[in-house]
């Protein structure tokens, strides 16, 4: 038996077996069962610091802050590593790595085996959804990694208080190790752990519904609440029981009149998701407030409304490009009680990244532990950047100040629109309504976007096809998913309260290739014309490729000379040629769904071909 340095809670025998089986495996020193008090979180918080792992943040400038730098080689999620182990290959479906589930395990199993030597297993029981809401789901994960724990704490909900909600019931069972055994005496030395590339290990089991991860302490790939069971395996749920669970930030919408309505919108990684979920609209009287910026698990009420929940408590946001100009609220909620990961460290204890909306002063401590100064080049020449590009804050919701007050409803939200997006230099308008569910199926089914940094195997500048913002999240086969979208639709047409869904752009470049529309807070102006069509107030003119916002229907007052009326036409526009060099990457994208794309995504694709003849 491994000791524990707590008692282990009475109540669930399953829980303390499972516990005990996976602590003979990874031996480590001792077992941690996490509480979730305040107390633990300065302790562990404390532990890292001592360490050297982390380092806290001046007081006076980022009260109750900790800055962590992570190891160059594990510095965001590894896709080509993420693997949907179902028994059936063709269940993960095209668009999944896939390993046979027994093979994996084995391999899994090998390298857990003592990976903990030297270390603390944490036990942390943890919620997604307001603890205890019937929406909300247990897991729990196991780690070696006190960075997760403390990450964990403020992206879901931990501790004792799940434990009393789980009591003898079932949990999804989550395990991670960094891969880095201490030997005999042996510390990290303020080295952040993680294992090389070829051992790292993002696997889910999506029968059992199982979590194992092996090899990084980076985001997604060791904060098992938030992709792996949040999305993969609730995907696999969600199927299941006829419910959706989406790559989508929830904002509430209230116009001058003082109504309401709530969108989501799915976007893919670090395509300012947290920047519309927090944006100050600059259209007067109007108001944004934040539900989730990442994730919504949406199901029917009795009357086919979609509700929808923010499974997490928490942001991961993007740091570099936030400021008090591109989001406020996001600068205001990692102002303290903050995990920073990979910015730069200032002289007097403070953060600095790229785009935060100030220079840099003239020394900083850049995200790899090196002295940097502006300007700085590498030996080809390049610009050093001071962090990394896929640096994030760890900030908890209660922190931001544009958090809706209903955001922890355990009955969630009802949804009137649905948007989808991508980072699109041209051909898509900046904004465009589906003809129908099946229609807007269809657009959600094709969306692609210009590559970020969010995630480390894919090269950043190139257009990839990312449907519902869920190509790496998907937990089984997408034209499945495609086909599940397609249920909801008929399950929720009757009651006539179906989300209306809309394609967006911010990012159209001009010729000269500068953005042609503001963003940010502009973005309320389409979101009005959203807003003013789930209404029926707001005008739109019928097109090839749906409903189109006439041109005064956008509301340009006080950006007029930023936006003249020739761009706007420009932006509302038709690309008829641009739409058939689309078509033949859509055709391109569906040929990997053979057979089993639904028929009525391959009926949208022909009627789009015809209308645009
Ligand atoms: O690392 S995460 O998966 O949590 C961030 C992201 O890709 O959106
Ligand atoms: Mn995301």
């Amino acid at each position: 038996m491994v000791k524990m340095l707590n008692a282990a809670p009475q109540g669930n025998p399953a829980l303390i077996k499972w516990v005990q089986e996976w602590a003979e495996l990874c031996q480590p020193n001792a077992i941690y069962w996490c509480d979730g008090s305040k107390e633990e979180y300065d302790r562990l918080a404390e532990e890292c610091v001592q360490s050297g792992l982390a380092i806290r943040l001046n007081p006076e400038k980022r009260p109750n802050s900790l800055l962590f730098r992570s190891d160059p080689s594990d510095v965001a999620r590894v896709e080509k590593r993420t693997f949907i182990a179902s028994v059936k290959q063709e269940d993960a479906g095209p668009t999944n790595n896939w390993i046979d589930p027994v093979e994996l395990k084995k391999t899994m199993t090998d390298l857990y085996r003592n990976c903990m030597n030297g270390r603390i297993m944490y036990v942390i029981p943890f919620s997604m959804g307001p603890v205890g809401s019937p929406i909300a789901k247990i897991g729990v994960e196991l780690t070696d990694s006190a960075y997760v724990v403390l990450n964990m704490a403020i992206m879901t909900r931990i501790g004792t208080k799940v434990l009393e909600v789980l009591g003898a019931g079932e949990f999804v069972p989550c395990i991670h190790s960094v891969g880095k055994p201490l030997a005999e005496g042996e510390s990290d030395n303020g080295i952040w752990p993680c294992a090389p590339m070829d051992q790292k290990y993002i696997a889910h089991f999506p029968e059992t519904r199982e979590i194992w991860s092996y090899g990084s302490g980076y985001g997604g790939n060791a904060l098992l609440g938030k992709k792996c069971l949040a999305l993969r395996i609730a995907t696999v749920q969600a199927r299941d029981e006829g419910w959706l669970a989406e790559h989508m930030l929830i904002l509430k919408l209230t116009n001058p009149e003082g109504k309401v309505k709530y969108v989501t919108g799915a976007f893919p990684s670090a395509c300012g998701k947290t920047n519309l979920a927090m944006l100050i609209p600059t259209l007067p009287g109007w108001k944004v407030e934040t539900v989730g910026d990442d994730i919504s698990w949406m199901k029917f009420d009795d009357n086919g409304y979609l509700r929808a929940i923010n499974p997490e408590a928490g942001f991961f946001g993007v740091a570099p490009g936030t400021s008090m100009k591109s989001n406020p609220n996001a600068m205001l909620s990692c102002a303290k009680d903050t995990i920073f990961t990979n910015v730069a460290l200032t002289d007097d204890g403070d953060v600095w990244w790229e785009g935060i909306g100030y220079d840099a002063p003239d020394h900083l401590i850049d995200w790899k532990g090196n002295d940097w100064k502006p300007g700085q080049v590498d030996a080809d020449g390049n610009a050093v950047k001071a962090a990394h590009p896929n640096a994030r804050f760890t900030a908890r919701a209660n922190n931001c100040p544009a958090i809706a007050p209903e955001w922890e409803d355990p009955a969630g939200v009802p949804i009137s629109a649905f948007l989808f997006g991508g980072r699109r230099p041209s051909t898509l308008p900046l904004i465009y309504q589906s003809k129908s569910w099946e229609h807007g199926v269809f657009i959600g089914s094709t969306v692609g976007s210009e590559v970020t940094a969010a995630a480390l195997d894919v090269k950043a500048g190139t257009v990839r096809r990312d449907p519902f913002a869920m190509l790496p999240f998907c937990g089984y086969h997408m034209a499945d998913y495609f086909a599940h979208w397609l249920k909801i639709g008929k399950a929720g047409e009757a009651k006539g309260n179906l989300p209306k869904i809309f394609c967006v752009n911010w990012f159209r470049r001009n010729a000269e290739g500068k953005f042609m529309w503001p963003g940010f807070g502009d973005n309320s102006r389409p979101l009005a014309w959203v807003f003013g069509r789930c209404e029926g107030t707001a005008d739109a003119k019928e097109t090839a490729i749906g409903y189109l916002p006439t041109e005064d229907a956008i509301d340009r007052t006080g950006i007029e000379d930023e936006v003249s009326a020739a761009d706007l036409a420009e932006l509302l526009k038709v690309d008829v040629d641009g739409w058939k060099a689309e078509l033949a990457m859509i055709d391109e994208h569906y040929a990997k769904f053979g057979d089993k794309l639904p028929a009525e995504l391959k009926a949208q694709l022909a009627a789009l071909k015809e209308r645009l003849a």
